[in-house]
């Protein structure tokens, strides 16, 4: 098979990514390792910024997000028993977000490359990256026993965090930057009415906890738990009463439990390689970078990574390099904007374990400044609806 870009990795990174390039007719296979339900049937983020929604609708997938997805102009904060709502729309001068769950739009974008024909192959084992320091490059895999070669001008690595082919590049051509977090989150979907109808991102003595949605009928709750729990040692109800125990009184009162129909445990860090850009390999999304979920970013990053890709494609095959030359850098400019929001508001929200009385006394006074001053508010939101891109 020959391609002009072989896309390693059939997430949302994979598949914004092969969307954008069949609009500009740029043709690409993407290969995934896993089965499209396995994909499909990882619960993950839920927030998209209005630059991914713009993307969504650019590359014929947002219908159905317009049709079931929930704008949202503003989040709540909990903390000290009561909740203070930040006006998003307000404060970035009319944005807003979007809770469209992550599975639902790699449905979209997966049915639509269907849709148009294109070919994405699942179940693609052992793949591997070959001659990216050339400008013939090839990835190989096997399928149904059958070992198959790509030749390609271009791989895009969009496979995640644990994927191949930020691992294919030489450890001394790429350097890394991390901080692990001491706890991680314990997450619950429940076909339960979210008792908000906004998120609530809660500050208790006892931990994080987080109130989001899928919709009007389904919930997606999330507490912080220690790093050695495992999510079958929580039974529901002691998670309903956890949660509970971190909300102001009037919203756990409120609160609509029912059984978990799915429970899991993500670990939380903060992960940056550099640079994103290895002669014709690409890394994008979590292959090149992860945010801890609490700023909602990870998802949205993959998005514009991809968006800054296709848009380096398209101007390659029209003649120009400008702009793979200056894809990494413009990307890290906004992934490390993206890091360190994620890991400001991870910093407030959380207990940290080792702190003494200075950590939360720190915690609560920037909490008083966000409510009563407008310019830290407007901080929060901006960062919070998605930066302008450049
Ligand atoms: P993904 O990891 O989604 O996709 C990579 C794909 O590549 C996968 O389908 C994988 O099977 C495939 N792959 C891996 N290795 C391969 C190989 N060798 N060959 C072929 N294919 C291969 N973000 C938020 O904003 N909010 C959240 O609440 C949130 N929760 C999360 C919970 C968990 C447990 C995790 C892991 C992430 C969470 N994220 C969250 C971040 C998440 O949404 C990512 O940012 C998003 O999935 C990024 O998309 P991709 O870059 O496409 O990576
Ligand atoms: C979610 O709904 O899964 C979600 C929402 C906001 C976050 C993280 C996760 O910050």
């Amino acid at each position: 098979m020959r391609v002009q870009v072989a896309i390693v990795g059939g997430g949302p990174a994979g598949h914004l990514l092969g969307q954008q390039l069949y609009k500009a007719g740029i043709d690409a296979v993407v290969l995934e390792q896993r089965s499209q339900a396995y994909v499909l049937g990882r619960i993950r983020a839920g927030v998209l910024e209005q630059g991914t929604i713009e993307l969504l609708n650019q590359v014929g997938a947002g219908a159905r997000m317009h049709r079931e997805g929930l704008v949202h102009g503003g989040i709540e904060l909990g903390f000290n028993g009561r909740h203070h709502r930040i006006d998003l729309h307000k404060l970035t001068g009319g944005k807003r977000v979007m809770i469209y769950g992550q599975t639902e739009l790699t449905k979209d974008l997966m049915d639509a490359r269907a849709g148009a024909g294109l070919t994405t192959v699942y179940e693609a084992q052992d793949v591997t990256l070959h001659d990216f320091d050339s400008d013939q490059p090839s990835v190989r895999y096997t399928k149904d026993g059958i070992t198959h070669e790509v030749a390609c001008d271009f791989i895009a690595g969009c496979d995640g965090y644990h994927g191949v082919s930020r691992a294919s590049v030489p450890a001394d051509s790429l350097q890394t930057f991390e901080r692990i977090y001491p706890f991680g989150w314990l997450g619950v979907l429940s076909e339960t009415p979210p008792v908000s109808d906004e998120l609530i991102y809660a500050n208790h003595e006892r931990g994080f906890a987080l109130c989001s949605m899928r919709s009007h009928t389904r919930s997606r709750y999330y507490i912080q738990c220690a790093l050695e729990d495992k999510a079958d040692q929580w039974s529901d109800d002691a998670f309903w009463d956890e949660l509970r125990r971190r909300l102001a009184p009037e919203v756990a009162e409120a609160m609509v439990t029912g059984p978990s129909i799915e429970k899991s445990i993500a670990p939380l860090r903060s992960f940056v390689a550099e640079p994103m850009r290895f002669g014709r390999l690409f890394l994008a999304g979590d292959a090149a970078h992860i945010v801890p979920p609490t700023g909602a970013k990870g998802l949205n990053l993959a998005a514009s990574d991809v968006r800054y890709l296709a848009q380096a494609f398209a101007e390659f095959y029209a003649g120009s390099e400008a702009g793979i030359n200056n894809y990494s850098d413009t990307c890290l400019r906004r992934v490390w904007k993206a890091v360190r929001f994620s890991w400001w508001f991870t910093s407030l929200m959380h207990k940290f374990p080792d702190d003494t009385g200075f950590g939360p006394r720190v915690q609560a006074a920037e909490l008083d400044y966000l409510i009563r001053s407008e310019a830290a508010a407007t901080s929060l939101a901006e960062n919070y609806v998605g930066l302008p891109f450049e």
